[in-house]
């Protein structure tokens, strides 16, 4: 991680933990929101407009969070506006790097050969990890933002007079609904399964899947009333954000964070409400099987050999 600016050598590729052995993530640290105008948005400072060609995203396929942003840039048809960035699926001694891995990119935009540089040009004091995905202003030279429920949420509305894409993941109407379902399904699903993967103790192991199959349960219910998505009819924020957990099931969650008393694929409603997603628009080029099994089974502290599972190779079938 970086301290000070200064990328240290103590750094740890697993997150931190509480005292009982749950996994804790970081919390995010730019917060600044593209706005149509410029003005401030919910947090942070003003003067970031939505402007064609102004911003980029970095991002790693294998990440979730920073999937959502990905797709959210592809729903709402920002291509052409938005420029973006690959990094390599394995996490290297100085986190995420550039170039090499085939579908990464190397960073054509700032010439950096690992994320934390990114950070450290952004705030040369900052402290903490150089996490995915990151919205980059190339007038300003920093980071707007680097969390990914912010990301989302303005990508929806800020550039929609530039697009004309009317297309609204976050209605008013829905709005309280929208917000309560995403803090359970990022707790019990989303993080969920990071916090079974990742614990340290068996009870913590043990409560985390527990949560994470009583979620699946409660959607896998839900979706069988034939509804196309979690709040009826209408594409909303919250299938966006538990897509990008459904979809790396099987592939990631279910072998090596040991969330495996069932597959995804063997819940059938679930099932097709995640392929009825990937057949979206552009959605399924946000999603690179062989680099979501080749990120997390690069975890050394979870599989110390290295080996990456021959299936699942596809997310359709
Ligand atoms: N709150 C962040 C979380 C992002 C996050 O945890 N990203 C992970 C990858 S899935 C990361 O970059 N980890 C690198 C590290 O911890 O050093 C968001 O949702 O945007």
């Amino acid at each position: 991680m970086l301290v000070n600016g200064v990328w240290t050598a103590d750094w740890q590729p697993v997150q931190a933990k509480d005292e009982d052995g749950r996994f804790i993530r970081q919390t995010s640290s730019f917060r600044h929101w593209i706005t149509a105008d410029g003005s401030a948005g919910p947090t942070g400072d003003g003067g970031f407009k939505a402007e064609a060609g102004r911003y980029h995203l970095y991002v790693a396929y294998i990440c979730p969070w920073a999937s959502r942003t990905l797709m959210v840039r592809e729903l709402k048809q920002l291509q052409k506006l938005i420029s973006v960035s690959v990094v390599n699926p394995v996490l290297t001694e100085q986190g995420w790097a550039f170039g090499g891995y085939p579908g990464a990119n190397t960073d054509e935009l700032n010439g950096a050969q690992y994320m934390h540089e990114l950070y450290s040009r952004a705030d040369s004091q900052f402290t903490g990890r150089a996490t995915v995905p990151v919205l980059w202003d190339k007038k300003t030279g920093t980071i707007v933002n680097n969390e990914s429920a912010d990301i989302i949420r303005m990508l929806n509305s800020a550039f929609d007079h530039l697009t004309g894409n009317t297309l609204n993941l976050y209605p008013q109407a829905l709005a309280g609904i929208i917000d309560e379902l995403n803090a359970r399904i990022y707790t019990e699903l989303n993080n969920g399964v990071y916090q079974a993967g990742f614990a340290s103790s068996q009870a913590a192991y043990e409560e985390a899947y527990l949560r994470v199959f009583a979620m699946l349960d409660e959607l896998e219910s839900q979706l069988s009333d034939g509804r196309a998505y979690l709040l009826g009819d209408v594409l909303t924020e919250t299938d966006i954000r538990t897509f990008v957990t459904l979809v790396r099931f099987d592939a990631a969650y279910h072998g090596l964070f040991k969330c495996n008393r069932n597959t995804l694929r063997s819940m059938k409603a679930l099932q097709s409400y995640m392929q009825r997603i990937a057949a979206l628009p552009s959605v399924a080029a946000t999603v690179n099987i062989d680099h979501i099994k080749a990120g997390y089974y690069s975890v050394k502290a979870l599989n110390p050999s290295g080996i990456v599972p021959l299936g699942p190779d596809s997310i359709l079938n």
